[in-house]
């Protein structure tokens, strides 16, 4: 059988992620076999993967899993174990309520935990160990996300001679908030170990450009950080030689030099596979889908739409708000207007999440208690996960998409959307603070906190014109079609394959 070590040095391109971009199942005779999930990053990363044969490590998604390597449609995939207690602690712990919480504006209370920063660090480290096991003299990693922050400088200790590049998909939160966290310095200096690390938008390059400023005074330019080179790694001849330059030393005496390697922190937006989502909403049978979608909702003349996983972050809450007060101001009425909500099941074993689960169902509950009639719903609520075709007929079939995020990296659900409405028909409705905002400027952009303002913008999208809708689909559509995920993830790899500005030095020794 395949182990890692049968695989040392294998791979010249390697991807990290927490998850593995499969889940294991058991099919009717009981055999295991794997499927690949649905999800955020599996979206973007599946179509790089395949082109660029190279391998992905990461976690299979139970406890104790010390699976073999294998491959699955085509991608290596290589699976690190994780104990039950790991998975408590750095994955439902320190990932999911410590980090995340913090990196969300701390919309939900951050937790801070010694033994969850410990297992963080042990698990990074696993990581950091395979990446260095399988990849190819001189190759190229990719690390994904903030489950893995340190992992970039563990692997760099080990591996000098790799390109190490590192992607981060949710925000990145200004310095007042992320001082918070108690081990801020080792997180940046994990970071720091990349020499690319990628961001959504513009500001969240510059808030981690700002985060290293305070926290370790180095000096940056731009998106071009300088980091000083310790004695040791300048005298290595493996070392990634062309990201090295010699600097002026701030506040020293004219002429003192150090050497110092540059960093790249810029913002490179992530996408979808917008091809691949026009045409799934092109083919015949997922249009009829969407037709008897809104049968089954008794033909309503306006269907709105919300998709996301059930999590705090994504302003489900607010978006009851506003659709209860237009039912109870008599503006929406249930025989004319259905609100279907998909809301993915979430982290069900992180209590924040259990609450929330709680106090959504609930209001959703009441308003329909209160506003549905025997033949129209209110609210269709849907905690389930979907195939991305159903996804796809719940775009088509949808004339409002609601994303009211308090705070999102991007939001890949707004740009799928828009992605499917070949119709050029359809009103995206969008929170400013998800990092799509910046870039589909034509939709109906909302501050998901002002329930007034969230109300009037459900209304204009009831009320718009035929042709103004056109208008704004058009151009949202051309920037999703134009910045798709291949873009996305070339341009992110050309940026890591190019050596930031600066003085050369020759290779040492
Ligand atoms: C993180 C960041 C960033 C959801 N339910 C089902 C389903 N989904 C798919 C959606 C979409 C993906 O999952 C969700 O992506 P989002 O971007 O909306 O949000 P997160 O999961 O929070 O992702 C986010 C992203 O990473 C990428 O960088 O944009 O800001 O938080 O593709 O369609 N897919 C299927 N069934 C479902 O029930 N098939």
């Amino acid at each position: 059988s395949t182990t890692p070590e049968s695989l040392a040095g294998e791979f010249s391109f390697v991807v990290v992620s927490n998850r593995l971009p499969v889940d294991r199942i058991t099919d009717a005779d009981g055999n295991p076999s794997f499927r690949t999930s649905p999800g955020g990053l599996v979206t973007a990363l599946e179509p790089v993967m395949r082109e660029a044969d190279g391998a992905w490590i990461g976690w299979t998604g139970s406890a104790d899993d010390e699976a073999d390597p294998f491959e699955h449609d085509g991608i290596h995939l290589i699976p690190v174990g994780l104990s039950a207690e790991e998975i408590e602690l750095y994955y439902e712990g320190f990932s999911n309520d410590t980090l995340w919480p913090l990196y969300h504006d701390v919309i939900a209370p951050p937790a801070y935990h010694r033994e969850w920063w410990e297992s963080y660090v042990q698990v990074n480290r696993r990581f950091a160990d395979r990446a260095a096991l399988v990849t190819a003299e001189g190759g190229t990693v990719w690390v994904q996300d903030y489950q893995l922050q340190l992992v970039p400088q563990m692997l760099r200790e080990q591996r000098p001679d790799l390109t190490i590049g590192f992607f981060n998909h949710i925000p990145f939160p200004a310095y007042g908030i992320y001082s918070q966290l108690p081990w801020r310095t080792q997180i940046i200096k994990g970071l720091l170990g990349a020499d690319v690390i990628g961001f959504q938008r513009t500001a969240d390059a510059g808030n981690f450009s700002r985060a290293v400023r305070r926290l370790l005074g180095h000096q940056t330019k731009g998106t071009v950080i300088d980091v000083p080179v310790t004695d040791e790694e300048a005298g290595s001849a493996k070392h990634r030689i062309s990201s090295v330059k010699v600097s002026a030393v701030k506040g020293a005496e004219a002429g003192a030099q150090k050497l110092v390697r540059t960093v790249v922190a810029k913002a490179f937006p992530i996408s979808i596979d917008a091809a691949r989502y026009e045409e799934l909403a092109r083919r015949p049978d997922i249009q009829a889908r969407a037709k008897e979608i809104r049968e089954g909702l008794g033909n309503p003349a306006v269907v709105m739409l919300g998709v996301d996983r059930l999590d705090y972050t994504k302003g489900i809450g607010h978006r009851l708000k506003a659709f209860g007060e237009l039912l109870a101001d008599g503006k929406l009425d249930v025989e004319d207007v259905t609100l279907v909500q998909v809301a993915s099941p979430s982290r069900e074993r992180v209590r924040t999440y259990q609450m929330l689960r709680d106090d959504i169902e609930l209001t959703v509950g009441r308003l329909n208690g209160d506003y549905s009639t025997i033949s129209h719903q209110a609210i269709s609520y849907l905690h389930h996960g979907y195939p991305r075709e159903e996804m796809v007929a719940l775009y088509l079939a949808a004339d409002i998409m609601l994303v009211t995020a308090l705070r999102d990296g991007m939001n890949l659900v707004a740009k799928e959307y828009v992605a499917s409405r070949f119709d050029n028909d359809g009103v995206l409705v969008l929170s400013e603070f998800a990092g799509a905002s910046d870039e589909l400027r034509t939709a109906l952009r909302v501050n998901p906190h002002d329930i007034e303002g969230l109300k009037e913008a459900i209304m204009q999208a009831k009320t718009m014109p035929k042709a103004e809708r056109s208008r704004r689909m058009r151009a949202l559509r051309k920037r999703v079609q134009e910045y798709d995920v291949a873009r996305w993830s070339t341009s992110f790899l050309t940026a890591l394959a190019t050596p930031s500005d600066g003085l050369v030095l020759p290779k040492a020794n």
